[in-house]
C-alpha cells in the first residue's frame, strides 16, 4: 500500500503533467500605463519575435506550447497572415492559441463595438469578428476569446437595455459561424475602459450572453477583473457546475486589472481557485484554457513570463497535495479547524523540490529561471533588437 507521502507525490506528477499555460503574445512587446511606455531593448517588436520569445519560456518550462493571438496586433492582414503564422508554429515548435479579436482600438468604436447604437458600426464589429473566427479554424485554434470593451462614462447617455439586445445579436451570428471544433469564451469586466458602466460587467452577464449565444460559448475568468474581495473560486465552481467555465486570464492584481505577476499578491487565491478546478473531472479539467494575460511594463519580459509559468506550476501542484477524500469527510462532519488545517497544510508545504525533481525526470531543467540566464538569450534579443527599440531605458535582464 503507497503511503500517503507518497499518494500525493503521485498527485503532483500527475497534476504537473496535465498543467498547460497560454502565453499572450503581447506580453513580449512594448506596452505600457495610460502615463507613458517605458521601452526595453529586448521586446519584440514583430510576431516573429513573440513566438521566438514564447518557445524560449516553453522550452524551459515544458508547459507553455500555445500562444494567444491578438488579431490586430498579430495578423494585421488578417487570414491572409494565416500561412505566415503556420510558418512560425513550424519554425519554433510552439502553436497558435486562442484568437482574440480587437474590438478596442479603432476610432470607430468610440462609443462601442457590438453594442454601439450605430448598426453599421456593429456590422463593422461582427464582420471582424467573423474574419477572426476564419482565422481560428484555418490555424485550427480551438478558442474565439471575446473581450468587450465597450460601455459608457456618463449616467443616462446610453440605453443599457437596447445594448444588450445588440450584443445578444452579434453574438449569436458569430456562434452560428463556429465549427465543430471550435468555442467561443465570453471575457468579463467591471470597468476600464469605460468608467460608468461596462456591457459585460461580471460573470453574470458574461454567462448569460454566452448560454444565449449558443453551447459552444464559455464564460471567461480573467483573475483581474473583479471588485475587491470578490470570491473568485466560488465563481469558478458555479462555472464548473454550469459546465460553462471556458477559461482564465491569470495575473494577480491589488488595486484594480493591475497586470501583476501571478500569485505576487495573493498566491493563496490562486491555490483556491486551483483546487476548484482540480476538483473537477479529469475531461472537464482539460477543457479548461489556461491563459496568462500580464504585460510586464517594469520586469524583463521572457524573465517574468517564465516567473509566472513557474509560479502557476506550484500552486497547481500544491493544490493537487489536497487530500480531497479527507477533506470531503471532514467538511460533511463540519469540522471545521480540522478541515481547514488538511486544505492550509498543502498550501504552506514547500513543494519546490518535487517540482525539481518533476522537471528533471521530464528532461527539464531544474530551475527554469537560471536556465535562462546561464543561456544567453536574453543579451542575444537585447543585442538584435536594441536599434528597433530605441530610447529603451534601464536594464531589463
Ligand atoms: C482587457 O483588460 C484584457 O484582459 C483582455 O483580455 C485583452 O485581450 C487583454 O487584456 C489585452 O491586454
Ligand atoms: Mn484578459
Amino acid at each position: 500500500m503507497p503511503s500517503n507521502a507518497e499518494r500525493a507525490s503521485e498527485r503532483v506528477w500527475t497534476a504537473l503533467d496535465e498543467f498547460r499555460i497560454e502565453l499572450p503574445s503581447w506580453g513580449f512587446s512594448n506596452t505600457g500605463t495610460r502615463f507613458g511606455k517605458f521601452v526595453q531593448a529586448a521586446a519584440a517588436t514583430t510576431v516573429e519575435e513573440k513566438f521566438c520569445d514564447a518557445a524560449q519560456v516553453h522550452a524551459l518550462t515544458g508547459a507553455s506550447p500555445t500562444v494567444a493571438l491578438h488579431v490586430l496586433w498579430d495578423l494585421p492582414g488578417g487570414s491572409s497572415d494565416v500561412p505566415a503564422i503556420k510558418a512560425l508554429e513550424k519554425q519554433y515548435g510552439v502553436k497558435a492559441g486562442s484568437i482574440n479579436p480587437n474590438l478596442f482600438q479603432d476610432q470607430e468604436y468610440k462609443y462601442g463595438s457590438i453594442a454601439n447604437p450605430s448598426s453599421d458600426i456593429r456590422q463593422r464589429a461582427l464582420t471582424h469578428l467573423l474574419d477572426s473566427v476564419e482565422i481560428g479554424h484555418a490555424l485550427g485554434s480551438r478558442d474565439l476569446s471575446l473581450w468587450i470593451a465597450d460601455g459608457s462614462n456618463y449616467p443616462g447617455t446610453q440605453s443599457i437595455r437596447n445594448r444588450i439586445g445588440w450584443m445578444e445579436e452579434v453574438l449569436a451570428t458569430t456562434h452560428a459561424a463556429l465549427n465543430e471544433n471550435q468555442r467561443m469564451l465570453v471575457e468579463y469586466k467591471p470597468f476600464e475602459p469605460c468608467f460608468y458602466h461596462t456591457d459585460i460587467a461580471d460573470w453574470g452577464m458574461a454567462l448569460e450572453l454566452a448560454r444565449r449565444a449558443g453551447p459552444k460559448a464559455k464564460v471567461l475568468v480573467d483573475t483581474g477583473h473583479h471588485y475587491q474581495g470578490t470570491n473568485i473560486e466560488q465563481i469558478v465552481a458555479w462555472l464548473l457546475h454550469l459546465g460553462a467555465l471556458g477559461g482564465f486570464h491569470f495575473n494577480d492584481r491589488k488595486y484594480a486589472d493591475d497586470d501583476l505577476t501571478l500569485g505576487s499578491i495573493d498566491p493563496y487565491q490562486v491555490f483556491r481557485i486551483f483546487h476548484e478546478i482540480l476538483n473537477a473531472s479529469p475531461e472537464e479539467r482539460t477543457s479548461i484554457a489556461f491563459m496568462i494575460d500580464q504585460s510586464h511594463n517594469l520586469k524583463g519580459k521572457v524573465k517574468a513570463m517564465i516567473q509566472t509559468v513557474v509560479t502557476a506550476q506550484e500552486l497547481y501542484a500544491k493544490a493537487a497535495l489536497v487530500d480531497r477524500e479527507l477533506l470531503a469527510q471532514l467538511q460533511q462532519g463540519c469540522a471545521l479547524v480540522e478541515a481547514e488545517e488538511c486544505f492550509r497544510t498543502a498550501f504552506w508545504q514547500d513543494v519546490r523540490p518535487i517540482v525539481r525533481e518533476w522537471r528533471q525526470a521530464r528532461g527539464l531543467p531544474a530551475d527554469p529561471l537560471k536556465a535562462l540566464a546561464e543561456s544567453g538569450y536574453i543579451e542575444k534579443i537585447t543585442r538584435e533588437r536594441a536599434s528597433r527599440n530605441s530610447g529603451a531605458a534601464g536594464s531589463y535582464a
